[in-house]
């Protein structure tokens, strides 16, 4: 165990030890990344999470999304965190006092506190997957799941039209990220060349609480990094998070194609979500030309060479040459031709990702071990992360290539069956990294497990009796 804090071992099958840490990290309304890591609400977290609490309660996943969606911007903008008024005190930093949003922008809420970045825009997705769950239960959840739809739309069509304009003023079709954490992967190398031209300035002091909750620092971002993202937020505060300002003059302006390409696969959700509850035709064909715009611009940053699709630094005006998982983005984008598809799906399974070798499961890895920033154990430099994992089985899915995608099923259910719900694990050893009782990963967990492809009596055995 690397983790500091001893992980609970209950037994039961994995259905019921998955549903186990999401009873646990649930603070009434939404739910906690980690026990103690993460003591406040995570914007795509908590779209993960939804899509596996559906699993055991439509109505509760709703009320996950719902809790985040509270706290959006006027802008628009749906928080990276949602701070908990109860979490313990210098359980985390940056807290809501060192990003001030209320007091320096009037689009951000009083009440409840929040940070004032974003992260990627898996919601719609989510929102959807509750509904097409609660269409297979009784009458009034599937009423109270196109409720739910109808009172969630406006709020998602803002959210995606604040990503489409304010993070996008030239219409590339990608969005613009500020901050290595609107990624959701934070220290992935595909920031290392960006980040390295950002001058710290004169930095508040500060203390870094992440280091208490693992024992071993390499786990985790390095110092130089983190000053480097408190330095981000301070300026992000002097142009008053103004979309307008930091478009201009912010020093970290990235177009990052894995959040674009979630986007794209968002707005053919909201697409289906409009057509649910009858939004009007414009807005509809507003999310149509949003998609196809987003298809446009990732496949005008495919790489011939490594056949990757690559971010965008438009501060350098330079493309970034990193080999991650990111750069398989366009699978999840989705509406390719089958070629492409066959060609990024084999280079998902190449040694250069899943395929390794010296993998211990056929898993894909956060960055491929053929780039020199590899690093099997440092958080986004390598390790296998089994969100990721769903989001590019659930891709294959949607792509048709039901076989690969259950190959990739198969080997996560038996990874996190080994290895527990771990925040990150590393491909070689299988050494579970981070925090233990993740919740997307017993999220994913569900979904999976509850997935058609289950065998329809496997799946009820190891659901039976977890419904809410
Ligand atoms: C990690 O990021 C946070 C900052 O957002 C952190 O390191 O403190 C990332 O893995 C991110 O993707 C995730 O949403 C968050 C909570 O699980 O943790």
């Amino acid at each position: 165990m690397t983790a500091s804090d001893e992980a609970p071992n209950p037994g039961g099958s994995l259905a019921e030890r998955a549903a186990a840490v999401l009873r646990r990290n649930d603070l009434g309304g939404w739910t906690k990344p980690a026990p103690h890591l993460y003591p406040h609400q995570w914007s795509w977290d908590s779209a993960f999470i939804a899509i596996g609490l559906a699993r055991l309660d439509t109505r509760r996943a709703a009320r996950e999304l719902a809790t985040l969606f509270a706290a959006q911007w006027a802008t628009g903008l749906v928080p990276q965190i949602v701070f908990n008024p109860s979490a313990p005190a210098g359980s985390y930093f940056p807290d809501p006092a060192r990003w001030a949003c209320a007091e320096l922008t009037s689009a951000a809420p009083n009440q409840p506190q929040t940070s004032g970045i974003c992260q990627p825009p898996v919601h719609a997705i989510a929102a959807h997957a509750i509904r097409l769950v609660a269409s297979q239960r009784d009458d009034e959840i599937a009423a109270d799941a196109r409720a739910f739809l109808r009172q969630i739309y406006p709020r998602l069509f803002l959210w995606h039209r604040y990503l489409a304009t304010a993070r996008d003023p030239d219409r590339s079709g990608l969005v613009t990220i500020y901050h290595p954490w609107e990624s959701g992967t934070d220290n992935a190398p595909r920031w290392d060349v960006p980040l390295a031209a950002v001058e710290v300035g004169d930095l508040p002091p500060y203390t870094r609480r992440d280091l208490q909750h693992v024992t071993d620092p390499g786990q985790r971002p390095t110092d130089a990094e983190y000053d480097r993202y408190l330095w981000l937020l301070e300026a992000l505060k002097r142009a008053r998070y103004d979309d307008a300002v930091a478009a201009r003059s912010h020093p970290f302006r990235i177009k990052d194609v894995l959040f674009s390409a979630i986007l794209v696969a968002a707005n053919d959700a909201l697409l289906e979500i409009a057509a649910l509850v009858e939004a009007p035709v414009a807005e509809q064909r507003q999310i149509a030309d949003w998609r196809d715009q987003g298809r446009r611009g990732l496949a005008a940053r495919r790489d011939a060479t490594s056949g990757l699709c690559l971010d965008y630094d438009l501060r350098a005006n330079a493309t970034i040459s990193t080999q991650t998982i990111a750069g398989l983005a366009p699978l999840v984008a989705g509406g390719l031709a089958t070629d492409e598809v066959a060609a990024l799906a084999g280079t998902l399974e190449s040694p250069r990702f899943a395929g390794h070798p010296a993998f211990r499961w056929a898993l894909p890895p956060s960055t491929s071990p053929d780039d020199p920033a590899f690093d099997p154990r440092s958080y986004w430099r390598g390790p296998i992360w089994p969100f990721l994992t769903w989001l590019f089985w659930w891709s294959l899915q949607r792509a048709g290539e039901i076989a690969r995608a259950e190959r990739l099923r198969l080997a996560a259910l038996a990874q996190i069956d080994a290895v527990g719900f771990a925040e990150y694990i590393d491909p070689f050893t299988g050494e579970p990294l981070g925090s233990h009782d993740q919740s997307w990963t017993a999220a994913v967990t569900l979904d999976w497990l509850a997935s058609p492809e289950d065998s329809a009596s496997s799946a009820a055995e190891r659901m039976a009796g977890l419904e809410g």
